[in-house]
């Protein structure tokens, strides 16, 4: 779940889509506050590379009830949680959904349109409509701590059907020689700023760290 205020954190995006890939978690996105209209237009069209690799999105308001009917069906029958950086409105939209179970919000702070991390535990809350929903406390940095690079690659899925076709299977997607993954780079087939957040990401895995792989 996402917002223009605070401005969505695109690499924190793919890290929790590379969880729920190797976990076999399905997601969709939440765009919340769409009532904001400064900055809307830019967010679209990184969101447009999402839907086009098969995310779906839903657009909300909390505060106006946009997207809400669209939400419940979504989350009818499911456990679903709720996950985004601090002041995305998690919490605001789980009362909007829950009208008689109000979870404290929070302004953001003054000056810095930064969430306050309000909420502090995760709650599961029985939606009227069907279905559960957890709230869960916002996130600033998160680990990849338990992913091997070849989940990274995985994690990303519009890579999936090009991984076969690298010419080494411990083929590492940089300059490897025979990359399919780089190729589709090339022929636009990938988008280049989830390629380059895939290898942002992977300089973050344990072990990797202050050690640039050769020829990136
Ligand atoms: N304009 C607008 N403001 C919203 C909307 N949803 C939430 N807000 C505001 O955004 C601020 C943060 O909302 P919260 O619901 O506390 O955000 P959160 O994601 O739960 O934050 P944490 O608990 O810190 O992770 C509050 O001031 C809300 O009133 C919305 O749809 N539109
Ligand atoms: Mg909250
Ligand atoms: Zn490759």
């Amino acid at each position: 779940m996402f917002s223009t205020e605070p401005r969505c954190d695109l690499l924190l995006l793919d890290q929790y889509l590379v969880i729920c890939e190797n976990r076999g978690i399905s997601a969709f996105l939440i765009f919340n506050k769409v009532d904001l209209t400064a900055d809307l237009d830019s967010l679209e069209q990184e969101l447009a590379i999402y839907q086009r690799i098969g995310y779906p999105v839903i657009r909300t308001s909390a505060a106006s009830g946009i997207g809400l009917d669209q939400l419940e069906s979504k989350l009818r029958g499911h456990t679903s949680i709720l996950a985004g950086q601090s002041g995305v409105g998690k919490s605001s939209l789980t009362n909007a959904l829950i009208p008689n179970r109000q979870q404290r919000t929070a302004e953001l702070s003054q000056g810095s349109l930064h969430g306050k991390h309000t909420t502090t535990t995760a709650t599961l809350f029985h939606l009227p409509g069907g279905g559960d929903l957890i709230d869960s406390p916002g996130v600033a940095v998160f680990g990849l701590a338990d992913i091997s690079e070849s989940h990274l690659a995985a994690g990303y899925r519009e890579f999936g059907p090009l991984l076969p076709h690298c010419r080494f299977n411990d083929c590492r997607h940089l300059a490897d020689k025979g990359c399919a993954v780089r190729l589709g780079v090339e022929n636009g087939d990938i988008d280049r700023a989830r390629y380059k957040r895939f290898l942002k990401l992977r300089e973050k895995l344990p072990g990797k760290s202050g050690c640039p792989p050769r020829g990136s």
